[in-house]
């Protein structure tokens, strides 16, 4: 009737299908040889491992508190890195070693994860984790060499509900030798802010209210640390703007009415294809890159960018197209991966972790948000294989959003709510709305011990986090 290996794609179809697991030891030879091809098919997609060109950027960050006109002319009392919100943006080139000394004026204390980025374990940032917390007065020296070109960026993983949200975050951009010439190359953070009446910080943390929805939403949306900037561009102009959510919860949803951006890249990683914005959720944590064209016929115009999550869009930012001639646009494809797994038959595949996320009564807060009903650090470490393809599933069985972040790995999205979903991209932070299930899949290749928590950061404070050991 059907030749064996038919029968057995069928049938791994089937099972697939109806959600029906197998025991490991019960699994068909069949699963080995599709796992093996969807290894093959990696190859290499993104470095092991990277050789240092031998350069080495000295930087200092000093963390301490400062005063920022988030909404001019009123000064608001934030804490910030280097005086600045956001801190400097920090680039290097590819295969450039950075060495960056973190000192610590806050008043309380503090570390610093570089999200996305690929890092030796003990440069992550994850305290009691992969190094102590950095006490007040005290000074650390990070040191990596990032395995990947693409926009990044860095953030306390200490009490990072308060710490972020008073205003430490940077965006740390690591170049290519063979970057796109564009016209520009903008870096726009997105966050929002909780003030009072006094333009001050409302220092409540982590409240109550924050906990039972999705985390602190602000009064006000800034750009670059400032409400509603007006950014100058010129007609012509073909422009790479970075996207960053660096917010503690809301969710971005960036439109430009009068333009039609593409994404080029996802959390840092050039996608298989460029695609248009179209609704894409920019969730705390998530980048885009997007390559934008000022249409030469748009001299002296106000061209809108809004945010389009909410019921009303609010308006985040103003491109002013200078009244000049247009400057000639430079043509080129935009830039893409240069290998991007298939991956066809992942979804064969069975799933290999399944993590069910949801809150229960008590903890330090009175309400937890777990991951497999345990609350962070009361929590079981998980083991991924190294080198073997792995398939997470990732169920929302609550009402409130998990944008869920994992350090060290990037993934895939393969499927929602069971049907199946082919990102083109990879990620390293994917939200899960309400009630929703996704399944992704990743090759861990980064050993080490890693974080995997939720990234609207209440519900991490309280709990949404465990972590995975890659060995
Ligand atoms: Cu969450």
């Amino acid at each position: 009737m059907y030749k064996n290996s038919t029968f057995i794609s069928i049938l791994l179809a089937y099972l697939s299908y109806y959600n029906i697991s197998i025991a490991a030891e019960d699994q068909p030879s069949a699963y080995q040889a599709i796992r093996t091809q969807l290894e093959q098919e990696f190859k290499q997609a993104y470095p092991e491992q990277i050789i240092a060109n031998g350069e080495v950027k000295k930087l200092e960050l000093v963390a301490a508190e400062t005063q920022w006109g988030v909404f001019p002319p009123y000064q608001t009392n934030v804490w910030a890195y280097n005086g600045q919100v956001p801190a400097p943006v920090i680039r290097i080139q590819l295969g450039d070693t950075l060495e960056l000394k973190l000192t610590n004026r806050l008043p309380q204390p503090t570390t610093i994860h570089w999200h996305g980025i690929r890092v030796p374990n003990a440069m992550d940032g994850v305290p009691g984790v992969t190094q102590p917390k950095i006490a007040v007065g005290e000074s650390f020296v990070y040191r990596f060499t990032p395995k990947d070109a693409g926009t990044f960026w860095f953030h306390p993983h200490f009490n990072s509900a308060e710490q972020i949200e008073r205003g430490l975050y940077g965006v740390l951009i690591v170049e290519d030798s063979n970057e796109p010439q564009y016209s520009q190359d903008l870096v726009m953070v997105l966050d929002d802010w909780l003030l009072e009446k006094n333009a001050q910080i409302y220092d409540q943390f982590v409240t109550r209210h924050d906990l039972a929805h999705d985390g602190r939403w602000g009064n006000l949306q800034t750009v670059n640390g400032r409400h509603q900037p007006v950014i100058p561009v010129t007609p012509g102009e073909r422009i790479r703007l970075r996207l960053v959510n660096v917010a503690n919860g809301r969710v971005f949803s960036p439109a430009f009415p009068d333009l039609s951006p593409q994404i080029f890249a996802v959390d840092g990683m050039l996608a298989a294809q460029p695609f248009p914005l179209n609704n894409f959720l920019l969730s705390p944590g998530n980048r885009i890159d997007l390559d934008i064209t000022i249409p030469n016929t748009y001299a002296g115009k106000k061209l809108e960018i809004i945010n389009t999550f909410s019921r009303k869009p609010t308006r985040l930012a103003i491109l002013q197209v200078a009244k000049n001639a247009p400057v000639e646009t430079p043509q080129f494809k935009p830039p893409q991966a240069k290998h991007f797994p298939n991956w066809l038959k992942a979804a064969y595949m069975p799933v290999t972790q399944h993590y069910e996320l949801d809150a229960k009564r008590g903890g330090k807060y009175g309400i937890s948000w777990t991951i497999n009903d345990q609350a962070w650090p009361d929590s079981t470490t998980q083991t991924l294989e190294y080198g073997r393809f792995t398939r997470i599933r990732l169920s929302n069985k609550s009402a409130r959003l998990h944008p869920m972040h994992l350090h060290g790995q990037f993934f895939r999205v393969i499927a929602r709510n069971g049907a199946v979903e082919r990102e083109n991209f990879w990620r390293d932070t994917v939200l899960l709305k309400r009630r929703e299930t996704v399944d992704i899949v990743l090759m861990p290749i980064d050993k080490g011990l890693w974080a995997h928590h939720c990234h609207i950061l209440e519900h991490a404070e309280a709990g949404m986090m465990n972590m995975i050991k890659v060995e």
